[in-house]
Formats: structure tokens, sequence, C-alpha cells
């Protein structure tokens, strides 16, 4: 099977497998836990900023962060597509008490203006608006098709955002492949943000987990709410070990990813019922439009499962993401699947015989 699902279905190489085997371990709950302080040490030192957390997931990093710079009441600013407004099954709401207010680029690319957030906060004090309390941007936006924010946007925003007195939280579970695709490092994607949370787990390659960045006091904060929410997790070293390679190697290769997306992306534009536009495809995921083809992306996913090849279908969309697991080989019997399927279609034929 070529899973193009999602790059969290990634299996751990043989150095993260070794590493987690000799992993030296200790009681992360009492702070003991020598691989893991590793892991945070270095996280805090790549992002430059002065602390870090290991977190079980994307979605307890974030959760976390929105939970230690709201107060409950407060609204949180942030694109419609994002994953903390769309995939967190209302977790905001819970645990941090707050509302989501969505804004939408303008341009429709994902990529946030000042334009685009300034009507939206409310920070005026009239006891009957709510209170902006945390600005989110998402980078890369993976409901946008992996769409970069570039490190110059995110600090104007944010040094907006502060002047307004919001924090800002980063929801970087690819920001390595923002990075790789701007040709720039981590920290200067995130300068100036207070929290950013990074994911080993997804285009790094770690069988589990995140890292939540930001200051002392934010992240002692956040070690109080891990464990309220069951996330304090002992010998986690064994974890971290992974984690540490995912860190320190990964990064190095997320070229490879990006650039067979594009070759997905181009081999797949010329099929016909699909709409893509391939200057979008700047990162790991690609997503095209499938309603040209008079087929579901339920089907179509269905029947290109039976050539081998599982894909996301979202209604009238399709993602695939590329990953360490996806060879170039992969790519293209991909390629060669989707047109079987699409060409074999009885509804394409009956519309092209239409056309002809
Ligand atoms: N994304 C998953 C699904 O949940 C959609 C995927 O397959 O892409 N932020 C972003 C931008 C994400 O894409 C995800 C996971 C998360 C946070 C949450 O990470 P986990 O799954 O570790 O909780």
């Amino acid at each position: 099977m070529i899973d193009l699902r999602s790059d969290t279905v990634t299996k751990p190489t043989e150095a993260m497998r070794r590493a987690m085997a000799a992993a030296e371990v200790g009681d992360d709950v009492y702070g003991e836990d020598p691989t893991v302080n590793l892991l945070q040490e270095r996280s805090a030192e790549i992002f430059g900023k002065e602390a870090a957390l290991f977190v079980a997931s994307g979605t307890m990093g974030n959760q976390i962060a929105v939970k230690v710079q709201t107060r409950p009441g407060d609204e949180v600013i942030i694109e419609e597509r994002c994953h903390i407004f769309n995939y967190e099954v209302g977790a905001s709401a819970i645990t941090a008490g707050v509302t989501i207010r969505p804004v939408r680029s303008g341009d429709g690319s994902g990529i946030l203006t000042w334009d685009d957030i300034e009507p939206a906060i409310s920070t005026d004090g009239i006891y009957d608006h709510t209170q902006t309390g945390l600005l989110c941007l998402e980078n890369t936006l993976n409901l946008a098709g992996g769409r970069v924010m570039s490190a110059e946007r995110c600090a104007e925003l944010t040094e907006n955002a502060h002047a307004r007195h919001i924090p800002v939280h980063i929801d970087g579970a690819r920001i390595f492949n923002a990075a790789v695709a701007h040709s720039t490092t981590v920290a200067d994607m995130t300068k100036q943000s207070d929290s950013v949370q990074f994911c080993l787990s997804k285009g790094l390659g770690a069988p589990v987990g995140s890292v939540l960045v930001g200051s002392r006091d934010l992240i002692k904060e956040a070690r109080i709410w891990r464990k309220r929410l069951g996330g304090g997790m002992r010998q986690a070293g064994i974890l971290a070990a992974a984690g540490l390679i995912a860190l320190e190697e990964s990064p190095k290769r997320l070229h490879e990813d990006h650039a067979n997306a594009r070759v997905l992306a181009e081999g797949i534009a010329g099929i016909p019922g699909i709409a893509i536009d391939i200057e979008t495809v700047e990162t790991n995921i690609v997503i095209f439009d499938i309603a040209g083809t008079g087929r579901t992306a339920g089907e179509i996913c269905d029947a290109l499962k039976e050539k081998g090849v599982l894909a996301s279908g979202f209604k009238s969309r399709i993602r695939m993401v590329t990953h360490l697991d996806v060879s170039r080989a992969d790519i293209e019997r991909t390629v060669v699947a989707l047109d079987q399927v699409l060409t074999q279609s009885p509804t394409m034929s009956d519309n092209r015989s239409a056309a002809a």
C-alpha cells in the first residue's frame, strides 16, 4: 500500500528503533527523564525560546497553549480552516472555555493579513463584547494544501497582535516543512511568537509526540496542564529518543517530500476532471478538487485503494501527503493509478463522448 492519507502514518526508522531500545529513562513527572529533558532543551534551543515541554500529541500541545494564554470567555482568532477549530473535537470550548472567532483570508489562500484579523479583534472592554484572548496561526496551513506563511508575515502579524496586547500561538505541526520550503530556520519562522507547538510525529517521522515551546513561565504553567489532562507520561524517554532523531535528522530530508508532492501535483494536473493549482503546492500536501470528474471523493478513494493507494477524501476534494515512507516510484505509481481510476470512470467517458 502507498499510504498518502497523512504524514502521521510513518513508521519509525531503524535508527529511531535502536535509539528507543537504548534510551536512558527516568520518571518524567518528576522531571527526571534525561532523554525527555534533552529533547526539551534541544527544542527550546532550535526555536530560540526559553523552555519546552514534550507532550503526547499536537492536539495536546495546541490545547495547552490555548488554555494557558486565555481566560474562560475569551475569544481566539484563527483562520477558518485551522486544525484547532476544525479537528480538535471542540476541545478549546471545554478545556479553556473559550470561543473561536474564525476569519477568512481575503485572497482565499489561507495566509492571513492584518486586514483580515484586525476587524475581528475586540479589546475595548465593552461589557457585551467578548474579549480577544489569543491569535492562533497555523504554519504550514494543512487544509489550504500545506501553504506557507512567510517569516516576515508571521512576524508582522505577531507584532501587530502584541501592540494590541494579544499573545500569539503558532500551530507549527509542520513548521519544519515551512522553514525548509522558505530556506530558513524554524526560529526565524516563529520569532516573537509566545508559543509554538510542533509535531515530531508528522513529516519528521517519529512515532509519537509533539513539543510546546515558549517562555519559562508559560512552560511551567503548561506542565501543570499537561498533568491535569493526563499527559504526564513517566518513562517517556523511550518516545523522546525517537523524537530526538526526528528533530536532528529529518528536517534535512523534507525537501525530498516537497519535490515528490510537486511531481505528484504536476502528474495529476493533466487528468481529466481534476482541478489543482500547482503553484500552491509548496510543501508535502497536495489537495485537489474532483468535482469535475462527476464522482465523489469517497468513490475515488475506494477505487484507488483497490489499486494500492490510500488517500483522504474531504467532500469534493482529495488530499495526498508525501512523507519519508513514500518514494518517487510510489508517486509515479499513484499518478498512473489515479489516471486509470478516472479515465475508466463511466461518468467521465460519458462526459467526454457528450463533449465530442
Ligand atoms: N492533522 C491530521 C488530522 O488531524 C487532520 C492530519 O492528518 O493532517 N495541527 C495540525 C495543523 C495538524 O495537521 C494536526 C494533525 C494537528 C495539529 C494535531 O496533531 P495530533 O494528531 O498529533 O493531535
